[in-house]
């Protein structure tokens, strides 16, 4: 029977939420056996944990034939796969910060300046195309620390939440490029193995577009119907149910967790009755 090979990160910030995803597709596997190999149950894959750093060339060398990366070591390496979905999560940005004082005005004030970084393909590229010349210094860590040392007179390196650049005298001056989880893929895949990625594909897409919905229920008066209508939107017309109580209906909908408050405040003025609201655990368009 063939069967698809994901590499995932081993330990760090993608292993959980990459883990969670492929549980929340109904695949799980044997968590004992989470030394280097596990095979999956409920779906043929099997599961490769490494270093982060190694995902895109085992997926360049058919080691795996998928895996799960942050775009950012993904673009750092210049490999050429398939990137087959965003993930959304770990979500970062490589950003230009200086020390206290470095009068930033935009990358040009990087010229003739050492930049440490651990992404130097990624900066050099963008240090290239706004035509700013420029020394990255490659570290592999500790990135924050080396304008302290003497090493370099600006960084660049991966922000979240800017705790970290604050804590090490840091100003974070300039957002270059956002990152965040992808499922990259080898691009000469045998035909068997990439229905079974689009089967897995098609289960991710219905996770993460029910990750964003809200499922809502709500009794109401029936001739607000329209505008509540007007109101949720969304991707079909909302069901509605007639109520013993003359004059009143019950209605249900998915709603765009972006918009949740704005169209429960609506519907309360409208004169929604007794609403209930529920995650969505899956869901297709
Ligand atoms: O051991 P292995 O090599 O597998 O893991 P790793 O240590 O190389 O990677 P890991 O687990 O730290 O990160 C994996 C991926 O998570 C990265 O490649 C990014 O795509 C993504 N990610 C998301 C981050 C961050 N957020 C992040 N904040 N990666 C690193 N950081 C670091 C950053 O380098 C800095 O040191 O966190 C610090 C800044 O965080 P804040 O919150 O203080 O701004
Ligand atoms: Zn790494």
């Amino acid at each position: 029977m063939t069967t698809i090979s994901i590499a995932v990160q081993k330990s760090g910030r993608l292993s959980e939420k990459s883990l969670d995803l492929i549980r929340s597709c109904g695949i799980d596997f044997n968590a004992d056996s989470r030394v280097l190999k596990a095979v999956a149950t409920g779906f043929p894959l099997e599961f490769l944990f490494v270093r982060d750093d190694d995902i895109p060339q085992y997926v360049a060398d058919g080691v795996a034939d998928i895996g799960i990366v942050g775009r950012n070591e993904y673009d750092e390496t210049g490999l050429e796969l398939e990137v087959v979905r965003d993930l959304k999560f770990a979500s970062c940005r490589l950003s230009i910060a200086v020390p206290h004082g470095f009068d930033y005005k935009g990358l040009e004030s990087l010229e003739g300046k050492r930049i440490a970084t651990s992404y130097p393909r990624i900066l050099s590229r963008i240090l290239k195309e706004n035509g700013v010349n420029a020394e990255p210094v490659v570290v592999s860590g500790s990135v924050e620390i080396t304008v302290e040392v003497g090493i370099a007179e600006a960084i660049a390196d991966l922000v979240s939440t800017g705790t970290t650049l604050k804590m090490n005298g840091l100003e974070e001056a300039e957002c270059i490029y956002r990152s965040s989880a992808i499922m990259i893929a080898r691009p000469d895949m045998q035909e068997e193995k990439k229905v079974l990625l689009n089967r897995l594909l098609e289960r991710i897409d219905a996770v993460m577009l029910a990750r964003h919905q809200k499922y809502i229920l709500f009794n109401l008066p029936e001739e607000k119907l329209d505008q509540a209508a007007a109101v949720i939107g969304g991707m079909k017309s909302p069901t509605v149910t007639p109520l013993m109580d003359k004059g009143w209906v019950s209605v249900q909908s998915a709603v765009d967790e972006g918009r949740f408050w704005a169209v429960f405040e609506e519907l309360r003025r409208l004169g929604a009755e007794g609403i209930l609201v529920m995650n969505i655990e899956k869901m297709t368009e």
